[in-house]
């Protein structure tokens, strides 16, 4: 009796144990399950970048700041904005197609005084970097590195080879999936896509990951520098004032740039977190 237990037993202990190697070989090479993005915001998953380099996973805002949360930072904390401070800022002429700086244009009224106010549902604009940074860090979030932005128009997908962050087309059956410029920059802007100027967050669809307006509508700020020596701040996304044919940077990565304390109708931004900043 005794003899034929013990191996019965050692044959459970080594099943025990060979079912717990394997159990912790599962448990090293999965990654560990990351807890929910915050309100507003979506989880970009980690993992190598189309340029081989790791990229730790990060919460992004869903869509571009709006003009509303804008405000709320502005209520609660009396911030006064670059365009504010200087008394102008950045404005196309679509009659002369110049860019001039016009006196009373600011995040309220991002053409100037005498014209339209910002809807509230649409991303804001006429913020320089230095008013970005303001808002991420009261958000307590911070401004996407050129990196992040990247890997988040590419879905986290290392090999991702389509155009845009949402795929290959930019019209399809009729229906525009970006704000962009059509016609003839910067002579004729036909707004065959419904907007001449912005539009509101999320109009035109997401990305797979679930992310809206990653191109077109305003080119948004990022962290990094654009150059060396530091002058100039990277945007990436491309804006409503796009026209293939021209400036074509809606498309996954491309990129624009402007001193930190520039302001202009067509830039906003979206903020970022860590994922281990908000456990
Ligand atoms: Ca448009």
């Amino acid at each position: 009796m005794i003899m034929s237990f013990f191996p019965a037993a050692r044959l459970g202990v080594l099943l025990a144990a060979a079912m717990g190697a394997a159990g912790l070989t599962w448990w090293y090479t999965q990654p560990p399950a990351l807890p929910p993005a915050p309100a507003g915001m979506v989880t970009v998953p980690g993992g190598p970048d189309a340029h081989g380099r790791e990229v730790a996973p990060f919460f992004m805002d869903k869509s571009p700041v709006t003009v509303a949360e804008f405000g709320q930072f502005v209520a609660a904390t009396g911030y006064r904005t670059q365009a504010e401070a200087f008394g102008d800022a950045g404005v196309l002429d679509y009659r002369t197609g110049q860019w001039t700086l016009v006196k009373g244009a600011n995040y309220r009224q991002p053409r100037g005084a005498d014209q339209p106010a910002a809807p509230p549902d649409h991303p804001v604009t006429q913020v320089s970097w230095n008013d970005a940074q303001a808002y991420c860090r009261w958000a307590n979030k911070r401004l996407p590195t050129r990196q992040e932005w990247e890997h988040a128009s590419r879905n986290a997908q290392a090999d991702y080879a389509k155009t845009y962050p949402w795929g290959d087309q930019l019209v399809q059956n009729g229906r525009y999936l970006a704000n962009t410029w059509q016609g003839t920059f910067p002579a004729l802007n036909t707004g065959a896509d419904g907007f001449l100027y912005t539009s509101p967050v999320g109009h035109f669809g997401a990305t797979p990951l679930g992310l809206t307006d990653l191109g077109g509508n305003v080119w948004q700020w990022c962290a990094d520098w654009w150059d060396e020596p530091a002058t100039e701040r990277l945007q990436m996304g491309g804006s409503f004032l796009c026209d293939p044919g021209v400036c074509h940077g809606f498309k996954v990565a491309g990129q624009a740039h402007a001193t930190p304390e520039t302001s202009l109708m067509h830039v906003g931004f979206r903020c970022v977190k860590d994922v281990s900043s908000s456990q």
